[in-house]
């Protein structure tokens, strides 16, 4: 295990194929908690009656709450050095002075949305427009998805509040109050055919986004960059070893060792706002 920034940069600059794993720690920076650190989410609210289909199922009202509270929490912040270092290696012509030859995908467990924001700055700033954007496994906050079996109805919605039942919720949320009343029929309602609206996340129990693309992306990955994980959640805590299995490189940025250790080549402990600047800026 190496911290060793040169020989680091080496590997990355003979990798072909380069996919970077990015979880909570990512967003620590912009002001958005984790899952499990301290302040995290889960430490705070119980995630089998948040974050699961039968706790939609069981109290729709609850459920949406807690997701208001994280999407006007997300509304009001920005990007951080950690989204800037990574979105232009997304850009190949970029990239070529670090790493050239090579194909870059960044596959994120974050809902935040702030990755993508953070890459069509860039974008702009490049006069860029044809980019790969981030594999967004676990859904995105500002996704609804309506919750009729025979409708397809997806929209991205950036309203605050998301309906007017929810308006200051959050407050109450944040604070640990006592929940609101909020009825059903007042939740977000399909524009299509009037059934519930649910959050566009992928809730324990369902499957990731374009899991099948992500392990494929694993197998043949020379070098995987995993930033911020804990990784205890499934199917992507397996990506780290999947790479290792098949002789590829892995390279932690993380402010703890965690589950990752064993099979990281690279460590880069500290706050990864700090140490990806240092390390690839
Ligand atoms: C810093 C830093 C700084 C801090 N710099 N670092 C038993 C029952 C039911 C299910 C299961 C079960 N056992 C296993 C399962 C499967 C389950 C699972 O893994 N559960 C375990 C927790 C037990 N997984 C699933 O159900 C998944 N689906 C699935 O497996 O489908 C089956 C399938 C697979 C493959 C093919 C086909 C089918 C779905 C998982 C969905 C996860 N959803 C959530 C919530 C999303 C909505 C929401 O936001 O509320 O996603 S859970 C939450 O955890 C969120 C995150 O994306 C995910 C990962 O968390 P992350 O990012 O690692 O955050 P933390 O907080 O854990 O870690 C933060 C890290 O940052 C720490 O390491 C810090 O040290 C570090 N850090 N500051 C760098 N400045
Ligand atoms: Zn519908």
């Amino acid at each position: 295990m190496s911290s060793n920034v040169e020989e680091f940069r080496q590997i990355l600059s003979s990798s072909e194929k380069i996919i970077v794993l990015s979880g909570a720690g990512l967003s620590v920076a912009s002001g958005i908690p984790t899952f499990r650190g301290s302040g995290g989410l889960w430490r705070k609210y119980d995630s089998a009656s948040l974050a699961t289909p039968s706790a939609f199922a069981e109290n729709q009202a609850r459920v949406w709450q807690f997701f208001h509270y994280r999407r006007e929490q997300v509304l009001n912040v920005a990007p951080n050095a950690a989204h800037y270092i990574l979105a232009p290696l997304t850009i190949p012509r970029i990239r070529q002075s670090i790493s050239p030859n090579s194909k870059f995908t960044h596959i994120t467990q974050n809902v935040d949305g702030l990755c993508t924001r953070a890459l069509e700055e860039t974008m702009k700033d490049y006069h860029e427009t044809d980019v790969p954007y981030p594999i967004e496994m676990h859904g995105r906050l500002f996704d609804v998805v309506c919750t009729a079996h025979d409708c397809d109805f997806r929209e991205t919605n950036y309203n605050s509040p998301i309906c007017p039942a929810l308006k200051g919720t959050e407050l109450v949320f944040g604070a640990g109050g006592p929940e609101p009343m909020v009825r059903r029929s007042d939740l977000p309602r399909c524009p299509k055919c009037g059934q519930l609206c649910r959050p566009g996340v992928v809730w324990f129990g369902e499957r990731p986004h374009r899991i099948y693309e992500i392990m494929r992306l694993a197998d043949e990955a020379d070098l995987c960059i995993i930033v911020g994980t804990s990784a205890v959640v499934q199917p992507a805590s397996k990506i780290g070893g999947r790479v290792k299995a098949r002789g590829g490189k892995v390279a932690l940025f993380n402010v703890e060792l965690g589950n990752h250790a064993d099979e990281a080549d690279f460590v880069f402990l500290g706050p990864c706002e700090q140490s990806l600047t240092e390390v690839l800026g």
